[in-house]
């Protein structure tokens, strides 16, 4: 089969981690990237050897040339550039948030549908290696039916380096982070219908709040707790480890620090290490993160040719994107929020 031709648009500091996906990926290969910063546009053109480059996305759009486009970009461009390649029947990948409001993420699925163009939202945490190893314990029933779980991601990392604009905006840690953690819920545990949430700002020097806390139910009576924080000062940094605690009618699962999967039913408890792969072009801490992006990037490649709608996709996406909207609201408001006030 014909390889896939894409283009990149956003040379910042995750596109690196998508680049490097690409140039591994069987099936795709990058052809022309944008970013109107010039100098993210050449580091990023020489590195993997680039050549058709461009500053403007109207400009990339015009000359075409590619089957997909992959938006790397920060949340306040992201309607913007997906509108931008739905006028042009371009398949696209877009970078979590989706958007910045759910007005706009609402209106993004719509154009896609309405031009008829397959839309995936790059939420990668669900594909890390032990997260899938988790849901395949829950799914091999030896836990029975779960009842109950926590999903928890608490770290002290400083992702201001690297991430500057993350200590600037209003929202910061569940609309960043904490999205992922409640998508991983879902893929566990079901979708939820309603949150109730708390956040706080512990670290002085950023705007946005850098602990939260939800309570999520679910549609058939799970209740999950999901945590998330930036100012948790551990005697070992577990970045970027999200650790799971699922319970069930028959047993529990464990996905505790250092990558270690505990699987305990009425016979057995079964403790396996599920550390990520550490791919040729990663490092730690974050080959877990970057092995995900390698393994979404296959996800969508076998998508676009199957014709099939991917995991992650824009419509299903607004349901994770409703509970970070549903969470800031609750927090706000102090009230829990049905989910059915955004969807
Ligand atoms: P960044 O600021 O380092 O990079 C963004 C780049 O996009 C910049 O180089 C900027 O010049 C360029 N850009 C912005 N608007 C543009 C436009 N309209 N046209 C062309 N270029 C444009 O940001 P980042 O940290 O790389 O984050 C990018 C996105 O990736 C964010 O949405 C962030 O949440 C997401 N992210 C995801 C993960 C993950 O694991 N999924 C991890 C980190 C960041
Ligand atoms: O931007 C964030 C993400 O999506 O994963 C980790 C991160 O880089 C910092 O919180």
């Amino acid at each position: 089969m014909a390889e896939l031709k894409g283009a990149l648009i956003g040379c910042g500091f995750f596109a690196v981690n998508q680049m490097h996906g690409w140039r591994d990926a069987e099936g795709a290969r990058i052809v022309a990237i944008c970013d109107r910063d010039p100098a993210r546009l050449k580091a990023v053109g020489d590195e993997f050897g680039i050549t058709r480059r461009y500053t403007s996305a109207e400009d990339l759009f015009a000359d075409g040339g590619f089957d997909f486009v992959d938006i790397a970009t920060t949340v306040g461009s992201h309607r913007a550039l997906v509108e931008m390649a739905t006028r042009r029947g371009i398949a696209t990948i877009c970078q979590k948030p989706i958007a910045p409001s759910m007005e706009d993420a609402k209106a993004m699925v719509a154009a896609c549908a309405k031009a008829g163009v397959p839309f995936m939202v790059h939420e990668n945490f669900r594909w890390q290696s032990p997260i899938r190893a988790a849901k395949a314990a829950i799914d091999s029933g030896a836990i029975g039916e779960v009842f109950w779980g926590r999903v928890s991601f608490r770290s002290a990392y400083d992702v201001f380096s690297g991430q500057p604009y993350l200590a600037t905006g209003k929202r910061f840690i569940i609309e960043d982070l904490g999205i992922h953690a409640l998508d991983i819920a879902r893929f566990l545990l079901g979708d939820a219908s309603a949150v109730t949430a708390r956040t706080q700002r512990v670290n002085p020097d950023i705007a946005g709040e850098d602990v939260a806390t939800m309570l999520l139910d679910h549609h058939g009576g799970v209740t999950s707790v999901v945590d998330c924080s930036y100012a948790t000062k551990l005697p070992v940094e577990p970045f970027p480890e999200t650790l799971l605690e699922i319970d069930g009618s028959k047993g529990t699962l464990r996905l505790s620090q250092g990558y270690r999967l505990s699987v305990h039913s009425r016979d057995a408890t079964r403790v396996e290490g599920v550390e990520p792969r550490l791919l040729p072009w990663a490092s730690p801490p974050w080959h877990n993160i970057q092995e995900s992006v390698a393994l979404i990037q296959g996800h969508w490649i076998e998508c676009l040719r199957a014709g099939r709608e991917p995991e992650t996709s824009g419509r299903d996406n607004l349901k994770t994107f409703a509970l970070v909207e549903a969470s800031y609201r609750g927090a706000a408001e102090g009230r829990t929020v049905p989910l059915a006030e955004f969807l």
